[in-house]
């Protein structure tokens, strides 16, 4: 199988300067990153590193997702965010895992073994509720819904009726996989600090959006 590893990034130089090239091309087949209108040099660093790069058209993080999974040539899809908040080095464990013949895997924070040390109290409170609810309300078992490094195999993702276009996206997925009755996993990954940059992730906001989506999901059971 292929894989496709689809990095996001809004103002990320500092931190795709030291994340991307820990990526190992000897696991993953093609590298897509799609910018959300960067205005300090990512794009520039990335294309000067031999990268495929192309500016979404629609904006928010769902709509970059979208786009980028479109022009997509692999079986695998790798959703990576690369501002630091996740190691590259667990890529090869996430395919594996989808080798084994799962749809989605997560790379969770929250798993045995795992943790974030990028959390804050509100976000530490809004994972756990999040997850707490999304186990409750759709009969599942995630320990991390909304962590931004997650794998699934293309022709799953073809089921899904994901709509959602900003960073509720992170939550739709694992509804929509958890609904179409798909093979679900995770693995424990720790998550280190954020490298430079600035957090898009604005919690109110975002935790607004994210529990309207878990609402109209749970509504349209
Ligand atoms: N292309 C694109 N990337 C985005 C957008 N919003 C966030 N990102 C990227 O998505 C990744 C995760 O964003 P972040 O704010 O760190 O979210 P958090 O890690 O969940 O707190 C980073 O690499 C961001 O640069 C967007 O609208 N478009
Ligand atoms: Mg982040």
């Amino acid at each position: 199988m292929t894989v496709t590893l689809i990095a996001a990034t809004l103002n990320e130089l500092e931190a795709a300067k030291v994340v991307l090239p820990r990526i190992g091309r000897k696991y993953v087949d093609e590298i897509i990153i799609v910018d959300g209108g960067s205005t300090d040099g990512t794009v520039e660093f990335c294309k000067s590193q031999g990268y495929t790069v192309f500016q979404q058209i629609e904006p928010g993080y769902g709509s970059a997702m979208k786009e980028a999974i479109a022009r997509a040539s692999g079986d695998i899809i790798i959703e990576f965010p690369p501002d630091g908040n996740s190691m590259p080095e667990k890529i090869p464990d996430v395919i594996r895992k989808l080798q084994e013949g799962y749809d989605f895997v997560i790379a969770s924070r929250y798993a045995p073994g795992a943790r974030s040390d990028d959390d804050d109290f509100l976000t530490a409170i809004g994972n756990w509720g999040f997850t707490f609810a999304t186990n409750l309300l759709f009969w599942s078992s995630y320990t991390d819904v909304l962590v931004g490094f997650r794998g699934y195999r293309k022709s799953a993702y073809e089921k899904l009726d994901m709509t959602a276009t900003s960073l509720d996206w992170s939550m739709q997925m694992p509804i929509q996989f958890r609904k179409k009755r798909l093979r679900v996993a995770d693995i424990p990954a720790i998550e280190p600090k954020r490298i430079g940059g600035v957090r898009k992730m604005r919690p109110f906001r975002t935790g607004w959006r994210i529990l309207k989506i878990l609402i109209r999901e749970r509504c349209s059971l």
